[in-house]
């Protein structure tokens, strides 16, 4: 495979200025390397090692390699072509792994949905990323993606190709597509490889072109930061897709640095712990709530967890408290993870001291990573102030796909991405995260952009306004509640809320609680007061416990 190193960028994707691209290049962070060439040097260099295991089936670096070239061929004679985006929809399986991988080979770029996504959703990233084809499993956890990718079908006409790992029903199944392998000429290492999705705190999901030269030193620089090698087993837990479980360091890493990467289809300890057991798993990735469940659990030592060397938690805050207990009661290293699917990473380094280790949320990545605390005004307070961050550096966005009017608010003139995250920097240059000024609610790492909910709400007749707030939880850390200002006598709150599922809104997004009120209180601007919503109800809260 032969890469070209220049090329056209892909319309509608911001790209870093051509004095960084140099300054990153010559600093050594872009190497020069594409995914496609990574899987093939690896395969290579280990090709016997054992790269994925899922299930039943054990992949070696080898056969990784050989079936995602199978599969590349056939996606090619199917009419998939360099830069088609292709949104995936998978759960913990290989098949993932070979599906991304293939597209890779091929220049298409995967669209990574999550499994908990629905025709809302999906329809989507199909229609605005005028999507060639859409891969999903036959079944998972109980839901046939066939039923949903109908469902898109209907909403997509334009949508070419659905694909199905397993029984294909209607549609194309993954296997029969393999084909000889044929040689492809593959993407430049400076071009978009994938699209990310935003958190998001606007209306639409954003969606976030990542390069292969700027994700792989994503790779290389957490693989380094988590000492990985080729003895480490990593456990995804986390739906793969996402950027927490995918590279920080997560499968992608473990396949980078040679180890092995075990996929459990779900996180509960009664799936995880036998794998950890049986695999000799040394590092795992947990968003809070989990990482609560898994420490209950723990305590009870039905397993042995003994080969677990790092324990990460991230994607949303964890307490200090409960940091405080995973050493003493699983036995291996916290290692906090405070990252963005835009780019900026922070851990906190294995040999920290368990102080700074239980109270911040580490430190960047890269000394390239840029990092400014801002006030209201764009100006950095005094070290160790509280503030906005702010960040620049050789693997964060300088813009979001096709969002020309956001980036505008998004970025600064400067490039610096505004993360919406309000945190404090310790006078040894780590980060605590203290808050958050976007309008988001943080359910436990899943993201819920509230303007979102707010606008589906909106369509639904009874409603004449909404306003979604978080409220604090103490297993999810926040849950969403409704606001709901209804235009005559309000409708059962269920009646809401089944009309948000039948629109096809991923079930995390479905409020958890509905407040009717008669209006909402205003700021000084006139501006829906959403910190007046969330005192409107600890006063309800409180006015209802006896
Ligand atoms: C990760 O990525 P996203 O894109 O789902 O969410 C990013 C946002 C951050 O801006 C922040 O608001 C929150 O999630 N967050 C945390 C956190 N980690 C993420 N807030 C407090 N403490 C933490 N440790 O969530 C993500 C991506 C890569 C690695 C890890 C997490």
């Amino acid at each position: 495979m032969t890469a070209p190193l220049e090329t056209v960028p892909l319309p509608g994707c911001p790209t870093w200025p051509e004095e960084f691209a140099r300054r990153y290049r010559r600093a050594g962070y872009w190497c020069g390397e594409t995914f496609g060439q990574l899987l093939r040097e690896r395969a290579r260099s280990h090709g016997e090692r054992t790269a994925l295991v899922a299930g039943a089936q054990r992949w070696s670096y080898r056969e990784l390699d050989e079936r995602a070239d199978r599969l590349a061929a056939g996606l090619q004679a199917l009419g998939i072509k360099p830069r088609d985006r292709v949104v995936v929809q998978l759960p913990n399986i290989a098949e993932f792994f070979e599906v991304i991988f293939a597209l890779f080979r091929l220049g298409a770029l995967p669209v990574f949905a999550l499994p908990a996504h629905r025709s809302a959703e999906i329809s989507y990233f199909c229609a605005f990323t005028e999507a060639a084809a859409y891969i999903i499993p036959d079944k998972h956890g109980g839901f046939d993606y066939r039923t949903l990718a109908e469902q898109v079908r209907e909403r997509v006409p334009g949508l070419r190709h659905v694909l199905v790992a397993g029984e294909a029903g209607p549609f194309t199944s993954l296997s029969s597509l393999y084909a000889e392998p044929v040689e492809l000429q593959g993407p430049s290492p400076s071009d978009v490889a994938f699209f990310q999705l935003s958190g998001g705190s606007t209306g639409i999901p954003k969606l976030i072109p990542r390069t292969h030269d700027d994700y792989i030193y994503s790779l290389r620089g957490s693989v380094e930061i988590c000492q990985l090698d080729g003895s480490s087993v990593y456990l995804c837990v986390l739906p793969a897709a996402h950027n927490f479980p995918l590279s920080s360091p997560g499968v992608l890493g473990t396949l980078y640095a040679g180890g092995t990467a075990v996929l459990s289809p779900y996180p509960s300890p009664d799936v995880a712990f036998p794998l950890i057991e049986k695999e000799r798993v040394t590092i795992a990735a947990l968003v809070p709530p989990l990482a609560m469940i898994w420490l209950e659990a723990a305590a009870a030592r039905r397993h042995d967890l003994s080969s677990l060397r790092v324990l990460q938690v991230g994607g949303a805050k964890f307490s200090e408290e409960a940091a405080r207990r995973v050493r003493p009661t699983l036995g291996c290293t916290l290692q906090q993870v405070f990252g963005m699917a835009e780019g900026l990473v922070n851990y906190t380094r294995l040999d920290d001291p368990e102080e700074l280790i239980v109270s911040t949320q580490g430190r960047p990545i890269s000394p390239d990573d840029e990092i400014r605390v801002v006030d209201e005004d764009g100006r950095e307070v005094t070290p160790g102030e509280t503030g906005l961050l702010l960040t620049r550096g050789p693997y964060t966005i300088r813009g979001y796909y096709k969002a020309e009017t956001h980036n505008a608010r998004a970025f600064t003139p400067d490039g610096f991405y505004s993360t919406g995250d309000v945190v404090r920097a310790t006078p040894e240059g780590y980060l605590v995260v203290e808050g958050r000024e976007k309008d988001q609610i943080n359910r436990g790492g899943d993201k819920v952009a509230a303007e979102e909910i707010e606008n589906h709400l909106l369509a639904h007749p009874a409603v004449h306004d909404a306003a979604v707030v978080a409220i604090p939880d103490p297993f999810l850390g926040e849950r969403t509640c409704a606001f709901v200002i209804p235009r005559e006598a309000p409708p059962p709150t269920t009646a809401l809320t089944t009309f948000l599922r039948e629109r096809g809104l991923a079930a995390f997004k479905i409020p958890d609680r509905v407040e009717f009120v008669d209006a909402f209180p205003k700021t000084g601007v006139g501006k829906v007061s959403k910190k007046a919503l969330r005192e409107t109800l600890t006063r309800r809260n409180t006015a209802s416990t006896p």
